[in-house]
C-alpha cells in the first residue's frame, strides 16, 4: 500500500509526495458493519451541499483572503469582532438543500484561517467567544436537519494558518505573522481535541471532510490516532481527505476536487481511483468562500449535467454555496438550487440510488444503472441511432419523463437504438430507460 501511494504521481502543490510517516494511517482498517451500510447510504443519496462559511465572508473575497492578501493573524482577529450573521436561518438552508433535492450537507466547522465556526471548548477562537453573534451556528443547522433527514458532514481543515504551533509552516500562509516556533504535536492534540468535540456533541455526524494535508506532506500527521479516533466515537461516520493521492486506510470515501473521476483537468486530480464511494466537489461561480466579485456563474443546466456526468461516473456531487456575512445565500444560487430540486424532481430516479451504468462516460453523455434498469443520458447527440456496447438483454426501452419509441436492436457485443433523433430532444438531458432481464 505504502510503496503504491508513493509512486503515485500527487498534487501540484509544490513536492507532494506524501513520505511514508504521513501515512501511518490506520493500518489493517476494516469499516465496520455500520461504516458500510453508511457508505452504501452515501452512494445513493448522490447530491449534497457544500457550504464554505466563516468570518472572512464579511471580506467578500473567499475563503483564501488571509493567505491572499498577507493578513497577519493578530490583524485577521479584527474580523469576529464583527462578524454578526443576524439573517442566518438554519431551517432556511436545510429547507433550501431539500428543495434542491440535496441529501446532505457538508459545512466547514475550521477552515485554513483557523476560527472555529462552532462551541469549541478546547479554543478561545471560536464563533461563541469571539462574535457578537456568540451561538454556535453549526448546533443550530444539525438540529434542523436531522429534523428533516438530511445528513451533516463537517469539513475540518488540518492546515491552520491562525495556531502558533502549526509549525513548521507549510507551503502556504507563510505571511500570517505567527511565532518562530511551536509545537507541532500540541496542535494536533488541539486538533484531534476539536475533532472528538464534533464527533460528540452534535449526534451523529455524516462524516469528516479533511483539507490541508498538503501544506505539509512532509509532517506526521498522526493520522492513525485522528482516523481510529473518529471511527471509535462514531463508526458510521464516513472520513474522506482532499489530500489528492490515492485514498489511505482509514479512509472511507475518495474525493475529487473540481474535476469529474479520471479527470484531471484541474491539474491536481492524479490519484487513481479507487473502489471506496467517490465524491467531486464544484463551485456555482468559481469562488468556495463569498466573493463579492465572482459573477462567474454556471447555469443551472451545466450544473444539472455535471450532477448527471458526476452519476454516471460513479461518483457523488456536492456543489457549493458561499453564504454572505449575513447568514444568507445570495438570490442567484437559490435560484441554481432550486432548479436542479425542479428537475430531480422529475428525473431523479436516473441519479438517486444509481451507480455508474454498464457503459462508461462517453462524448454523448453517460449511463446510471439500478436494479433492472440502465438510464441511458443522452446529453448531446444528434443521429438518429446509438450503439451502446451492453452485456445485457434489453426487454423494454422507454424515456423518462417524454413520449415516443426508441427501437433496440442486439448486435455483436451491444445494442443499438434508433429513433433517437424522432424523440422530443431535452436540452438538458434525454433519458432512455432501458429494463434488462433474461
Ligand atoms: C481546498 C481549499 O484550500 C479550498 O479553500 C476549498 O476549501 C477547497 C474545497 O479545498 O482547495 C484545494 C486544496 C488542494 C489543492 C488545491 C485546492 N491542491 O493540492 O492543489
Amino acid at each position: 500500500m505504502i510503496a503504491r501511494l508513493l509512486r503515485t504521481p500527487t498534487c501540484a502543490l509544490a513536492a507532494c509526495l506524501l513520505p511514508a510517516s504521513a501515512l501511518l494511517s490506520q493500518p489493517g482498517y476494516t469499516p465496520t458493519p455500520e461504516n458500510v451500510a453508511a457508505r452504501t447510504w452515501f452512494q445513493d443519496a448522490r447530491f449534497g451541499l457544500f457550504v464554505h462559511w466563516g468570518v472572512y465572508s464579511q471580506m467578500g473575497a473567499g475563503e483564501w483572503v488571509m493567505n491572499n492578501r498577507s493578513i497577519r493573524a493578530s490583524d485577521y482577529e479584527r474580523l469576529p469582532s464583527s462578524f454578526n450573521p443576524t439573517a442566518y436561518d438554519a431551517t432556511a438552508w436545510v429547507a433550501l438543500a431539500k428543495a434542491a433535492g440535496m441529501k446532505y450537507i457538508t459545512i466547514t466547522s475550521k477552515h485554513h484561517d483557523g476560527f472555529a465556526m462552532f462551541d469549541s471548548k478546547v479554543s478561545d477562537y471560536t464563533i461563541v467567544k469571539r462574535t457578537p453573534f456568540a451561538r454556535d451556528p453549526i448546533r443550530q443547522l444539525v438540529d434542523a436537519a436531522g429534523k428533516e433527514g438530511i445528513k451533516v458532514f463537517f469539513y475540518y481543515s488540518q492546515l491552520d494558518w491562525h495556531h502558533p504551533d502549526y509549525f513548521p509552516l507549510g507551503s502556504t500562509g507563510r505571511q500570517t505573522g505567527r511565532p518562530d516556533g511551536g509545537n507541532f504535536d500540541r496542535y494536533l492534540d488541539y486538533m484531534n481535541g476539536q475533532l472528538k468535540e464534533l464527533l460528540t456533541n452534535y449526534g451523529p455526524v455524516g462524516g469528516i471532510w479533511f483539507d490541508g494535508m498538503w501544506d505539509k506532506p512532509e509532517a506526521n500527521w498522526r493520522l492513525d490516532e485522528t482516523y481510529r479516533l473518529i471511527h471509535q466515537l462514531q463508526p458510521a461516520a464516513l472520513i474522506g481527505s482532499n489530500h489528492h493521492v490515492t485514498p489511505i486506510a482509514g479512509e472511507d470515501f475518495q474525493m475529487i476536487e473540481k474535476d469529474l473521476p479520471g479527470q484531471n483537468s484541474a491539474g491536481f486530480n492524479k490519484a487513481e481511483m479507487s473502489t471506496l464511494p467517490l465524491e467531486t466537489c464544484e463551485t456555482m461561480n468559481g469562488s468556495w468562500g463569498f466573493d463579492i466579485t465572482d459573477r462567474n456563474y454556471k447555469s443551472s443546466r451545466d450544473l444539472i449535467r455535471y450532477l448527471v456526468r458526476s452519476a454516471g461516473a460513479n461518483a457523488n456531487f456536492l456543489l457549493n454555496v458561499g453564504p454572505m456575512p449575513n447568514g444568507t445565500i445570495q438570490p442567484e444560487f437559490v435560484e441554481r438550487l432550486r432548479a436542479i430540486g425542479k428537475w430531480l424532481e422529475v428525473n431523479g430516479e436516473s441519479v438517486y440510488g444509481t451507480r455508474g451504468g454498464p457503459v462508461s462516460p462517453r462524448p454523448w453523455g453517460v449511463t446510471t444503472r439500478k436494479a433492472n434498469k440502465i438510464y441511458v443520458h443522452i446529453l448531446d447527440w444528434m443521429d438518429d441511432d446509438l450503439w451502446l456496447p451492453l452485456d445485457a438483454k434489453v426487454r423494454r426501452a422507454t424515456v423518462l419523463g417524454g413520449e415516443g419509441i426508441v427501437r433496440v436492436q442486439p448486435g455483436k457485443g451491444g445494442v443499438l437504438l434508433s429513433g433517437i433523433a424522432a424523440l422530443k430532444q431535452d436540452d438538458i438531458d434525454t433519458i432512455v430507460v432501458l429494463e434488462i432481464g433474461q
